[in-house]
């Protein structure tokens, strides 16, 4: 494949932008590659500078769930642009989204828009902490909630991804108060709040984490996390930044049915633009300005432009979409599952919906060391074999894979040809 044109850029972005990417994970390093530069995108494909044409896995991270350039959310964008990008005022827009979002998610009664999925679970951490007066905080290793101090302990994507869990420039003071557990170990975090329930603000988690590969919540798990926080007076967060609006219309709460006090949401909720958003109980939400003394704001927040993207793209996630999904999913599962096996690999594959993950290791992978310990070097080799046949997949093991609407039953059937020639199946 030629990728003269990208490799042009690369070479002049690495010149002026750290790493000739705006965020880590994008440059391949971890798979030892140079990223293509897109130049377009609709449907299931991306289009490089050199017109190569990819079936995309990515999805802009999670948000493509209709897949890319839907004209219907362009439209809708084009539409409300022409009457102004920002106002810095309310709008009625957000009402709307924000009476949309509160249907999907019966534990969310109150919410705030924001424009990052960082924002959601630092400013949902923030309320925790000034509602129950507590400091520390509880991540399982692995998950990633975006890149607040407090967050960057232990966490999975681009820092497991570049081998580095822990951030520097995070003070030892803001560290020493996030404690980490094993995901799904449930006895582990009834032991730490019987040892420190009365410090504990809050527990998050990525209900379906997709930070360290697709990883499922145990049966029992969510509901642990929700039953010891309400015993111990700590606030339950569950971060549906990727698997909200994702593994059903309600998230993974809905899927589980299982309630938190606080949940983060975004990507999907902004439709391909800057959005997100935190919610959950009133009593907690009340306590943000201008209702209550817990600060928090944003210039951009609620953007007009973010909103109908995320509402018109809301308005499109119904009951045949979410089994369009899941049709999709199962296909491309048992495809992998057979490429990896007639290869003579151990490897298994975890799914929820439309979330997946190939782990080149025996299943099940519960937490962290588990996708740790799957095989990096045919990560690698799966990775630059799907590329050079034209499918577009996470260029990272700990990142999940997402399908759209758009992709077709012969866009997988592509995708499982291109899997086995890499794989040599
Ligand atoms: N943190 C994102 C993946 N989990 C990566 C975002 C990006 O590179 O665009």
């Amino acid at each position: 494949m030629n990728r003269t044109r990208s490799q042009a850029l690369f070479e002049r972005a690495q010149k002026v932008i750290v790493g000739g990417v705006n965020s880590p994970v994008r440059a391949f390093r971890a798979v030892g590659g140079e990223p293509p530069f897109i130049k377009r995108a609709q449907g299931s494909r991306l289009f490089d500078e050199d017109d190569n044409e990819y079936i995309d896995y990515v999805g802009t991270w999670g948000p493509a769930i209709l897949g890319h350039a839907d004209a219907e959310v362009v439209a809708a964008v084009q539409n409300t642009v022409a009457s102004g990008l920002s106002f810095g005022a309310p709008t009625g827009l957000e009402v709307k989204l924000a009476e949309a979002v509160i249907e999907a998610y019966p534990s969310v009664e109150l919410l705030r828009c924001v424009s990052s999925g960082t924002e959601a679970t630092m400013s949902a951490i923030r309320v925790a902490r000034g509602y129950t007066g507590r400091d520390v905080l509880i991540k399982f290793e692995g998950c990633y909630h975006g890149h607040a101090d407090h967050l960057l302990v232990k966490a999975g994507s681009g820092l497991a991804t570049f081998g580095e869990p822990d951030s520097a420039g995070v003070p030892e003071g803001v560290a020493r108060t996030t404690l980490t557990l094993g995901y799904n170990d449930m006895s582990g975090l009834e032991a730490l709040f019987e040892d420190r329930g009365e410090e504990i603000a809050a527990v998050i988690v990525e209900p379906v984490a997709g930070n360290m590969g697709c990883i499922l919540p145990r049966e029992g798990f969510l509901e642990a996390i929700v039953a010891l926080c309400k015993k111990h007076g700590a606030v339950s967060i569950f971060d549906e930044v990727m698997c909200g609006f994702r593994v059903a219309r309600g998230g993974a709460q809905e899927r589980y049915g299982v309630q938190p006090d606080l949940t983060a949401l975004g990507k999907i909720v902004g439709g391909g633009m800057p959005l997100a958003v935190y919610g959950g109980r009133r009593e907690i939400m009340e306590k943000i300005a201008p209702l209550g003394p817990v600060y928090q704001a944003g210039t951009l927040s609620g953007n007009p432009a973010a909103v109908v993207a995320g509402l018109t793209t809301l308005r499109r996630l119904d009951a045949p979409l979410y089994q369009r999904l899941e049709a999709r999913g199962q296909q491309l599962e048992t495809g992998l599952c057979s490429a990896a096996a007639d290869a003579g690999l151990t490897a298994c594959v975890q799914r929820v919906g439309s979330m997946i993950t190939l782990f080149f290791g025996a299943g099940p992978i519960d937490n962290f060391a588990d996708s740790a310990a799957c095989d990096g070097d045919i990560f690698t080799r799966f990775h630059r074999g799907l590329l050079e046949r034209g499918v577009y997949w996470p260029p990272s093991r700990y990142e999940a894979a997402f399908i759209s609407g758009a992709h077709s039953e012969d866009d997988i059937a592509q995708t499982i040809a291109a899997a086995r020639a890499a794989l040599g199946a």
